[in-house]
């Protein structure tokens, strides 16, 4: 496999189970080409959470934040392909799901800054630090999905 195939971290929040919106979630993933090579379910904890959002420790909305992930179980899964952290942050979309456009996650099931819906990685060192806060190696996958070839040029893998 070429070298510029990723991997990502996606967090399904408590909105999305509650919602019961996880299997479609993951249904464009799939759909996009993108290869599911881990997941679970958990319950967050404060102690994931701070290392999970160290980049917004102090911020005003942290204390809501970290109330609302340990609402109920997330889904953590780990997704790869090609250049796959760009491609999830903007099949996402912007943050709050009222700006997000159409087509995107948040922008086709959210309303909120805060319950919206999803979390995915913003850059390959931020993938690498978070897909190793909730992923032991042997939780990632290595496997061949068939259909694959078709998604790309054969000169792009
Ligand atoms: P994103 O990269 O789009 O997930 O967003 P950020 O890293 O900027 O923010 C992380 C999480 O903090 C968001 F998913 C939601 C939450 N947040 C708020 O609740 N209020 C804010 O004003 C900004 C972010």
């Amino acid at each position: 496999m070429a070298n510029s195939f990723q991997k990502t971290l996606v967090i399904l929040k408590p909105d999305s189970i509650h919602r019961g919106i996880v299997g479609e979630i993951l249904d464009r993933f799939e759909q996009k080409g993108i290869k599911i090579v881990g997941a679970k379910m958990i319950k967050m904890t404060d102690l994931l959470l701070d290392k999970h959002y160290a980049q917004h420790k102090g911020k005003h909305f942290l204390p809501r934040l970290k109330k609302f992930m340990k609402s109920l179980p997330v889904v953590l899964v780990v997704l790869e392909g090609l250049d796959v952290v760009r491609v999830v942050r903007n099949m996402c979309g912007p943050t709050d799901g009222k700006n997000a456009p159409p087509g995107t996650i948040r922008g086709d099931y959210g309303m909120s800054i805060s319950a919206n819906i999803i979390h995915s990685s913003e850059d390959l060192k931020a993938a690498k630090r978070e897909i190793g806060i909730f992923f032991n190696k042997n939780e990632i996958f290595s496997y061949l999905r068939p259909d694959i070839h078709f998604y790309y040029d054969d000169g792009e893998i």
